[in-house]
């Protein structure tokens, strides 16, 4: 598939093309979502469930309809899809609302070295805060997380699942969480997916893959920023308490105390990112036209494409997966600090990602301060990858001169 044509960033009005590979810190806009953007604050903007004048009722139905097609696009049902500003306050909801409720000392709450921080602080703060405690699936000698060692790690007194499907610095293959799921269940603790880079790029199906919590962002999925999304069983979402309170969350209020409406509302108090879910709602259109399967399937084949090319140049170290991987690829090049190789692709019109990728314990265990990272999207073609390899040998090239 070649989409750039859909994507305004990706060619300037001169035709110039940009080798964009760094979609897993943030997607680039289709048209249809600037366009839906355009359209809700031209035509249709008020604030929602307030007004009873028609703007308002056309605001409120076409945010309600964002939740409608958001819980379609993982197979779940409207009132299980919480709207919040992305990954990271999703995993703060559960790691507060739900958490610091259900957790005694002693409790374990399982995760792994290889989580981005967003999916490991807030449960450190979890464990200091009840007394439980942090154990970590062992990662393999690729310093991945298996869905093997996860089901080897649960315990008696695991209370807590909390695991990317698919890491943001090694793209291993998604974890099986629906395997996961029933042995967590059977010991009788929850489980919480980070999806943040696993749903914008497979089919998923939030009831079969059986996840207590699934915390994804909009914007890596082609959607707007400060929109993600807490999918929650039913069951999980009625005892857990909200975490914002104030306006809209309310059902009774009395000066002393109050009650609260039924999930998804009683966890979006306040005014919600209104413009922004209703762009998800169109990224998921769009997502949805081009069919995740068909969007998994490329992003694969160039993630796999990618990392043995750059396997090929003397002098680089691919980490991750040596078979199958989506579309992710971190590197390094010997002798050449990540930020000197991120900054001479980007002369050449390529943006990739250096640094920790907010992985700290991970760049530890692979025995690095930082990788290169570049990571791939339905927009990508081969021609990127051409672009890359050829990127990165005389960025090798140019430095090793340099060194010598
Ligand atoms: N990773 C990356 O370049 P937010 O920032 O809330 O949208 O997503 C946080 C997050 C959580 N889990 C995983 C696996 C992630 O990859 C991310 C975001 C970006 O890798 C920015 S650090």
């Amino acid at each position: 598939m070649d989409l750039r044509q859909d994507f305004p960033l990706l060619v300037t009005p001169e035709g110039k093309q940009l080798t964009y590979l760094d979609s897993a810190a943030t997607a680039q806009k289709p048209e249809l979502v600037l366009q839906t953007l355009d359209h809700y604050y031209r035509h249709d903007n008020a604030n929602v469930y307030r007004g009873v004048y028609s703007l308002a009722a056309r605001a409120t139905a076409a945010f309600e309809q964002a939740r409608e097609k958001v819980a379609s696009f993982i197979h779940a049902e409207p009132d299980e899809v919480i709207f919040t500003s992305g990954t990271t306050e999703s995993v703060n909801a559960v790691a507060w609302a739900w958490a610091r409720a259900e957790l005694k000392p002693g409790d374990e709450i399982l995760t792994s070295e290889a989580e981005h921080h967003s999916n490991l602080v807030p449960w450190q703060e979890a464990a200091r805060a009840t007394g439980a405690k942090l154990t970590f699936v062992p990662l393999d000698e690729d310093k991945l997380v298996t869905t093997e060692a996860v089901l080897a790690a649960i315990t008696p007194r695991t209370k807590i699942v909390a695991l990317a499907q698919v890491s943001n610095v090694l793209g291993n293959l998604p974890l099986n969480v629906a395997a996961i799921s029933d042995a967590a269940h059977r010991v009788g603790a929850v489980v919480i997916v980070d999806g943040a880079q696993s749903v914008p790029h497979m089919p998923i199906d939030v009831h079969a893959m059986g996840a207590d919590f699934v915390a994804f962002s909009g914007h890596k999925m082609m959607g707007p920023t400060g929109i993600g999304v807490l999918y929650g069983r039913r069951q999980m979402l009625a005892v857990m308490a909200p975490f914002h309170f104030g306006g809209e969350m309310i059902s009774h209020v009395d000066a002393e105390s109050s009650t609260y409406k039924d999930a998804p509302q009683k966890f979006e108090g306040g005014t919600p990112p209104i413009a922004q879910a209703i762009g998800l709602g169109a990224a998921c259109d769009y997502l949805e036209r081009l069919d995740m399967s068909e969007v998994m399937a490329h992003d694969r084949t160039l993630g796999e494409q990618a990392a043995s090319r750059l396997r090929r140049v003397p002098g680089v170290t691919v980490y991750g997966p040596s078979e199958g991987r989506m579309g992710v690829v971190s590197f390094n090049l010997e002798d050449v600090h990540p930020h000197d190789v991120a900054t001479a692709l980007d002369q050449q019109g390529i943006c990739v990602r250096a640094g920790h990728h907010c992985c700290q314990p991970l760049m530890r265990q692979l025995g690095v301060a930082a990788t290169v990272r570049a990571s791939f999207y339905a927009y990508n073609t081969e021609a990127d990858i051409d672009k890359l390899a050829a990127g990165v040998m005389s960025t090798m090239e140019f430095f090793h001169h340099v060194a010598h």
